[in-house]
């Protein structure tokens, strides 16, 4: 982290302004020898200056410099930004200059990184500040600030710090048995204090589950037979004619998927082939496609066609739906009752040609996932699989403490399960790493940040 760096951080491309961030400790120097206005290594740090870019005495483009000293700064190094006017030519003129200079231009996510290494952000801080980069949605971009917040990585550490209390106790007990004021790890005290420790961890594994669905987006299928009105509900919902609609059966024959954002939360709509026996080579597939769709989608909406009685069919697929999260939409209110269903749960009933009941179903899908009362709620939740799986491997330690304590094990023996929980919580958090997971994490970033 010798080396000082830079990089474009806008988005490449038109625009009005464009930023060229500087990192490192030759960074104030560097930018120095290529600005005319004034001598910015004695100006006081976090301020801004008017002047130019100039290259062997030619005016580069006029702009304003941002001079910030180490350590309050992102990477807690030297950092000087210059605004100069947007578009490629201009941005790159300058950014070629810098690297003239001696600075090297920086790897994707190398500023965040070296925020990180530098103790100034935890890793869950730093994964969020590239979820916030690619947030498309109010729920994500609340849920990235959050994380970046640091409230996640502060009950992490909570957590962690109640494992090294166990762990410190037991091996007080071990090294000074005679020491009074240290309280003895009985099988008792240490099962209590990891029922909490569990309880704890699997709430954050619960609530990542929605922390997941925020970021990825919900996966929500319309199957059922053909004709029913899967592909106008797909367009009503969307407001826009983004499906075939026809009267003839079969018409839609792949996934079709779109995306809705309801009150911030983002939904991934796929709308499928109606499902029935067909000899057609092409409809085939596509009929194999939605019934693998009725597996992998977070939620399955059956819809059913009012005006027709209950085919054999449509039972199969409300036994196919039974075991996943479903709803079930019964369309084409607006013609005669036919349809006799005994279920009365997670159904609503509407028509798609004067759009009664669809508020109904939006309504019904953000209630499901208890997204109606999320304003309320403070999104802090973990985000990726990564993160997810070190506190899986966590919940498995403390779990085998219990199993060994039923076995009466001595609890001497089972502090290698609680070193595990606390290393695999340090890794997550960023406080234990290897380099090679470091460098893979933040090249995902682009560049620049
Ligand atoms: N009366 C009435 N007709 C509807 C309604 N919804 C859809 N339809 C009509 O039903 C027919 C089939 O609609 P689609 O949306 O293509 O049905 P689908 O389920 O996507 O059909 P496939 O793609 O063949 O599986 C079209 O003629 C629609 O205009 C409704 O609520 N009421
Ligand atoms: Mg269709």
């Amino acid at each position: 982290m010798e080396e000082t760096i830079a990089a474009i951080s806008t988005a490449s491309g038109q625009g009005a302004i464009s930023i060229i961030r500087v990192s490192g400790k030759d960074a104030i120097k560097i930018v120095n020898s290529i600005f005319k206005g004034k001598n910015i290594e004695k100006v006081k740090s976090h301020t801004i200056h008017y002047g130019f870019i100039v290259n062997n005495q030619e005016e580069i483009d006029e702009v304003l410099v941002t001079v910030m000293h180490s350590p309050k700064t992102f990477t807690k190094e030297d950092i000087v930004e210059i605004n100069c006017h947007g578009g490629i030519a201009t941005t790159n003129k300058i950014l070629e200059i810098l690297l003239e200079k001696g600075a090297r231009l920086a790897e994707p996510g190398e500023f965040t990184k070296r925020a990180f290494l530098n103790g100034r952000i935890s890793l869950l801080e730093a994964e969020s500040v590239g979820d916030l980069i690619e947030a498309k949605s109010e729920a994500q971009r609340r849920m990235a600030l959050n994380g970046m917040s640091g409230r996640l990585t502060n009950i992490i550490r909570n957590i962690r710090n109640e494992i090294l209390d166990i762990i410190a106790n037991i091996e007080v007990n071990i090294d000074y048995p005679e020491y009074d004021d240290a309280p003895n790890v009985t099988p008792q005290l240490l099962k209590d204090k990891t029922i909490k420790i569990e309880k704890d961890l699997q709430l954050l594994l619960d609530n990542s589950k929605i922390g997941k669905m925020i970021k990825s987006g919900i996966d929500i299928a319309l199957v059922g037979r053909p004709n029913v009105g899967k592909s106008s509900i797909l367009n009503a919902l969307l407001n826009e004619e983004k499906a075939i609609v026809t009267d003839i059966c079969g018409t839609t024959r792949d996934l079709i998927e779109a995306k809705m954002n309801l009150n911030g939360i983002l939904f991934n709509l796929i709308d499928t082939a109606g499902i029935r026996e067909s000899e057609d080579i092409v409809e085939k597939i596509g009929v194999n496609k939605s019934k693998q769709v009725i597996e992998t989608a977070d939620l399955v909406i059956l819809v059913l066609n009012n005006n027709e009685e209950l085919t054999s069919e449509d039972q199969d697929l409300l036994k196919m739906i039974q075991e996943k999260t479903h709803l079930i939409f019964i369309n084409k209110t607006d013609l005669e009752t036919k349809l006799k269903l005994s279920i009365n749960e997670n159904v609503i009933k509407g028509n798609t040609k004067d759009l009664n009941g669809l508020e109904k179903l939006k309504k019904k899908i953000m209630e499901l996932y208890h997204f109606d009362k999320l304003k309320e709620k403070d999104l802090t939740y973990l985000s990726n699989i990564r993160q997810i799986n070190l506190v899986k491997e966590s919940i498995k330690s403390i779990e085998q403490i219990h199993i060994d304590l039923k076995k009466e094990i001595p609890v001497d023996m089972l502090e290698i399960h609680l070193r595990n929980a606390f290393d695999n919580l340090g890794i997550l958090i960023g406080e234990k790493y290897e380099d090679e997971l470091i460098d893979k994490l933040f090249k995902n970033f682009c560049l620049g940040k």
